[in-house]
Order: structure tokens, then C-alpha cells, then sequence
């Protein structure tokens, strides 16, 4: 039966177990709150990873970037293209929320509030200080993550600047990502029961309101990656590498095709190489930097997407965002997006970093994450696209690109 169970891939098992928790709790009604807590365990261990998943990811990102003076024309093209892109993800993202309003008209009165974080009226002052973790164990102990994510690039900055000496350092941290991605793979085995439970609480105790609305969400995580593909990255390959789209898109669409059936941009990294430099030219150096280190902190699907479901979690529970808040997700959206490791679900435990900073209840979490396979699978297409984008661009603009290889759209 186990055999059966993990022959599937675990996304159709998600699907399935959406559709079948959906008419669940449609059939059931309110009652299926009797099977939530199965989702609540799904959370708290999503929940569990955040700490650890950030402060290892991020050191080790921040310390792939290698020796900041090497960085040079390569890498610091690449880290201006991702961190430009990145921004425009989140405030779209942002626009999306704030336009569509995804999350109004639920009634969510339903939902038992936990401790609801306390709404964000700091001073710019506050928010600064508040920056810098006095006690790096507290700030973990507390999930603090905005400190948190301060303290681990100070780290991973620290082992660049300490070069030879931060070897080791590196090697562990690197060795640490890696053991909390297997981690979050093991947590993410619980995904379909999770997803089954809170699909058929979220149906049963609020109703076709509720699913309208994650309808909504999932529809508008589609379009903000859509634009951000075919718009942001088309015109970066039209105006700066100077190329035809069309041969760009036919020249990643495996890597575009798998990283939409893995949802991680890390299973999909050899293919994405291998498109960049068979399909596209790009040389071995260039790929294997810019989209190495771009599969760790540059995902614009998950930028995006934090900022539009803070909005919707904002809207559902009635939390009034001011400019400043704004402001404060999509910094944290970004830093999240950073953070996140190329593994499905990355997006879904970041949510939580964004959410408490401005008073958004983490119940939201919940709220979404039986939607959050359908949705993962366009971010990280999304955040593939972008690493092959950038990789293009740089090879381009350094003269690291021989066009000759380029394949053409006419090449069927
Ligand atoms: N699945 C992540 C990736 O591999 C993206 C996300 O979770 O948002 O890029």
C-alpha cells in the first residue's frame, strides 16, 4: 500500500486530496471542524521549519555569493537584475491584492483567532531597532524572523569577509540547507492529509464564500506570474540581452515544464543549466553561477506572491494596512523570498515571516495552504524563468554568450 501510496507524485496526491476535502466539507458542513486539528498538525510542522529553514538557507546564499571582490561584472549584474526584478514582483503583487481585493466578503468570524500578533503600529524608529536581534537565541526561540534574517546575512557576510577562514563555517551551513531541505521534503509528505483537512474545514465552516475566494488567490497568483514572466523577463530579453523572446522561451521550456511539475526550483537546477547553456549559449561559468545562486535567492513567483497573500490574509480578517505596512511587506516579502530554499512549500512556511510582522493572523496560513501545491507550481515556474532570464541578460552584457548555439523557435 505504502508502495502504491508513494509511487504518485506527491503534487497529484495534493490535488486529489483538494478536490476530495472540498466536497468533504461541502457534504459535511460545519462539523468537519472535528478533522482540523490533522490540518493544524500540518501547520505547526510547517511552522517548526521556519527558523532553522531561513538561518541556514540565507547563510549559505549570502556566502555562495563567494568573495564579494570576485563578484565583478558577472555577479554584480546578476544581484542588481534580481534584486530590481524582485522589488517590481512584490509591488505587483501588492497592486493585485489591493486592486482585486482576493480576501474581502468572508465572513471569518468562524475562525478561532490564536494569539493575533500585535498590529504593527511601531515607529520607523521601532521598526529599525527592532531590526537588530540583542539575543540572536531569543529571536529564534520567539521566531522573530525580520532580526533573524539581519543576524544570518551579518553570518553569511562574516564568512565571505573571513575568506579562507569561513571555510568551514560555509561548509556547514551549506551542509545545514541541505539537511533542512530533506527536513522540509519529510514535513512536506504531510501535505495531502493537511490539505484534505483544512480543505474540508475551510469548505464545511465557511462556505462557498471561502472557496470563491482561494479561487480568487490561486487566480490571481497565475496572473501576477504570467505578467512577471511575459512581462518583466520578455522585456529583459528583448531591451537588455537584445534577444528574440520567442527563442529565449523555446529555449527553457523544459526547464519551465519541470520546475512546474516539481515546484522546486533545486530538482529543476540541472535542467535550467542545461537549457541556459545548450538551448541558449550561455557559458558554463556564467550559468553555473548566476543560476545556482539565483535558484537560492532569486524567486520573484514567491515575492509576489507573499505581498498578494498578506493582503488577502489582511482582507479576510478585517486588519487595516497603513503605507508604512506596505512598505514593511514588501521588504520582509523580499528578504522571505531570499530566504525560501528552492523545495516545494518554500513559500507557504516564508508566509509566516510577512504575516506577523504587520498583524495578519497566522490562521491565514491555513486559510490557504490547502491551495498552496496549484500556486507553488506557477512561483517556482516563475522563479526558474527568472534565474534563466538573468543568466541570459549577464551572459549577454559580458560577452559570455555564443549565439551560434542559440537555438531558434523555427528549430521544431
Ligand atoms: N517551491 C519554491 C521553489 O522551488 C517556490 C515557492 O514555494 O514559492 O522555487
Amino acid at each position: 500500500m505504502l508502495r502504491f501510496w508513494f509511487a504518485i507524485p506527491l503534487w497529484q496526491r495534493v490535488i486529489a486530496a483538494l478536490v476530495l476535502g472540498t466536497i468533504t466539507g461541502l457534504l459535511w458542513g460545519p462539523d468537519a471542524e472535528s478533522i482540523k486539528w490533522i490540518g493544524d498538525f500540518f501547520i505547526r510542522a510547517v511552522k517548526m521549519l521556519v527558523v532553522p529553514l531561513i538561518f541556514f538557507s540565507l547563510v549559505s546564499g549570502v556566502a555562495a555569493i563567494g568573495d564579494l571582490r570576485k563578484l565583478g561584472a558577472v555577479g554584480g549584474r546578476a544581484m542588481l537584475l534580481f534584486v530590481v526584478t524582485g522589488q517590481i514582483a512584490v509591488w505587483l503583487g501588492l497592486a493585485l491584492g489591493t486592486f482585486f481585493k482576493p480576501g474581502q466578503g468572508i465572513d471569518a468570524s468562524a475562525i478561532e483567532l490564536g494569539p493575533t500578533p500585535a498590529p504593527n503600529n511601531t515607529t520607523a524608529v521601532d521598526m529599525i531597532l527592532s531590526m537588530v536581534p540583542e539575543s540572536p537565541v531569543k529571536v529564534m526561540a520567539d521566531a522573530q524572523v525580520l532580526p533573524l534574517i539581519v543576524f544570518a546575512m551579518l553570518i553569511g557576510i562574516g564568512i565571505l569577509m573571513a575568506e579562507k577562514d569561513g571555510e568551514p563555517a560555509a561548509k556547514i551551513f551549506d551542509s545545514g540547507a541541505v539537511v533542512m531541505q530533506k527536513v522540509t521534503m519529510i514535513v512536506m509528505e504531510l501535505t495531502p492529509f493537511g490539505v484534505f483537512a483544512l480543505m474540508a474545514w475551510v469548505s464545511g465552516t465557511l462556505g462557498q464564500d471561502a472557496l470563491i475566494a482561494l479561487a480568487k488567490l490561486v487566480g490571481l497568483n497565475y496572473l501576477g506570474c504570467l505578467l512577471i514572466i511575459f512581462g518583466i523577463y520578455s522585456a529583459m530579453i528583448h531591451f537588455l540581452a537584445k534577444l528574440p523572446v520567442h527563442d529565449f522561451f523555446r529555449g527553457i521550456i523544459d526547464a519551465m515544464a519541470v520546475s512546474y511539475s516539481t515546484a522546486s526550483s533545486n530538482a529543476t537546477l540541472p535542467v535550467t543549466l542545461r537549457c541556459a547553456e545548450r538551448n541558449l549559449g550561455v557559458s558554463n561559468s556564467v550559468a553555473s553561477f548566476v543560476i545556482s545562486l539565483g535558484a537560492t535567492i532569486n524567486m520573484n513567483g514567491t515575492a509576489m506572491y507573499l505581498g498578494l497573500a498578506t493582503l488577502f490574509g489582511a482582507q479576510v480578517f478585517g486588519v487595516d494596512l497603513s503605507w508604512g505596512d506596505y512598505f514593511l511587506i514588501s521588504i520582509l516579502s523580499t528578504l522571505g523570498a531570499v530566504g525560501a530554499a528552492g523545495i516545494p512549500g518554500a513559500g507557504l512556511i516564508m508566509m509566516a515571516l510577512v504575516f506577523g510582522a504587520v498583524g495578519v493572523p497566522l490562521e491565514t496560513i491555513a486559510f490557504v495552504a490547502g491551495v498552496d501545491r496549484i500556486m507553488d507550481m506557477m512561483r517556482t515556474t516563475t522563479n526558474v524563468s527568472g534565474d534563466a532570464a538573468v543568466a541570459t541578460t549577464v551572459a549577454v552584457m559580458t560577452g559570455e554568450i555564443d549565439r551560434a548555439e542559440m537555438i531558434s523557435a523555427d528549430d521544431v
